[in-house]
């Protein structure tokens, strides 16, 4: 996935979505559990705001659910009522129509109030990319109508669609973009694939998520590849130990970048650690 993003890029973006947000009730942010504050678009509250925002924490497959409520405790507390979901099975998805639903009562009582009919309803959803926008519609709708795969920015033209007979939805995902205000966040954003992997070193990603594992869930890298007395090694010392585990020679020239691929690989399909990148504040 190469996607960049350029000031005119985002100025498209922001315009497209603060369009489509005058014609829903409710917003739906899809972000991935395994960064829930770096997958976040911390501008789109304004763009949306008074309206409600769900924030789909999705991938929940991938994280600790223990922690991953933690995370869920700290965005209810700044009104922004998350839900945790796994898009690829539909594991969630009643807790958000219900959610939906919940946020749309006080909306459809003021339409009574003005002496309006009540209709459904209307949703849209935005993420940044990779996170799982185009699955989340497929799951919420049953059948495939959004496209999926790593390719953001493909679906045109707008349509509604109707969920379970009771919520209008937007089929075309607005596409936020990733902000990488600090390089870790870059790290994390390219370990999770929401950056194009040209825009990183895989080596440098690689090793950062050897590190987080270390530091987050040690004993995951002596189940999976047998490395004993992890906290003692850094992060070289593993990649190492991974390029012997897996007979990937360091001196065919390409140094550890089919190890570190391998790595980000396992990684991302939640075969190594199932952790969090992202950090609270201690006792939150
Ligand atoms: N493990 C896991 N993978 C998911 C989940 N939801 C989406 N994915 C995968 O994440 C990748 C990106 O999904 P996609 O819907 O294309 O993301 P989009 O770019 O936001 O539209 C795909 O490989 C999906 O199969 C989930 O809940 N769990
Ligand atoms: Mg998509």
């Amino acid at each position: 996935m190469a996607y960049n993003w350029y000031p005119g890029h985002m100025v498209k973006a922001r315009r497209e979505i603060s369009e489509n947000v005058k014609l829903v009730d409710i917003v739906v942010e899809v972000t991935d559990a395994r960064a829930p504050q770096s997958t976040r678009n911390l501008e789109l509250e304004d763009l949306v705001a008074p309206k409600p925002i769900i924030v789909v924490l999705n991938k929940k497959d991938l994280v600790n659910p223990r922690e991953l409520d933690v995370w869920a405790k700290l965005l209810a507390q700044e009104g922004l009522n998350p839900v945790s979901m796994v898009a690829t099975s539909g594991e969630g998805k009643k807790s958000v129509i219900q959610t939906v639903e919940k946020l749309f009562r006080p909306i459809a009582q003021d339409m009574k109030n003005r002496q309006r009919r009540v209709r459904p309803p209307r949703i849209m959803v935005v993420g940044i990319p990779n996170v799982g926008k185009s699955t989340f519609i497929n799951s919420l709708v049953g059948k495939k109508t959004a496209r999926t795969g790593s390719q953001p920015g493909v679906t045109r033209g707008k349509q509604w669609v109707r969920v379970e007979g009771k919520i209008d939805l937007l089929d075309t995902p607005g596409l936020m973009w990733p902000r990488v205000s600090v390089p870790e966040q870059g790290l994390k954003l390219a370990a999770l694939g929401v950056l194009g992997p040209k825009a990183y070193s895989e080596e440098e990603v690689a090793r950062y998520v050897l590190r987080r594992v270390r530091e987050i869930e040690p004993q995951a890298l002596e189940s999976r590849y047998g490395i004993k007395d992890v906290p003692s090694l850094d992060e070289n010392q593993i990649l190492e130990f991974i390029a012997c585990f897996r007979g990937f020679s360091e001196n065919d020239g390409t140094g550890f970048q089919k190890t570190a691929r391998f790595v980000l690989g396992e990684f991302r399909r939640g075969r190594i650690a199932r952790i969090i990148l992202d950090e609270h504040e201690p006792g939150t």
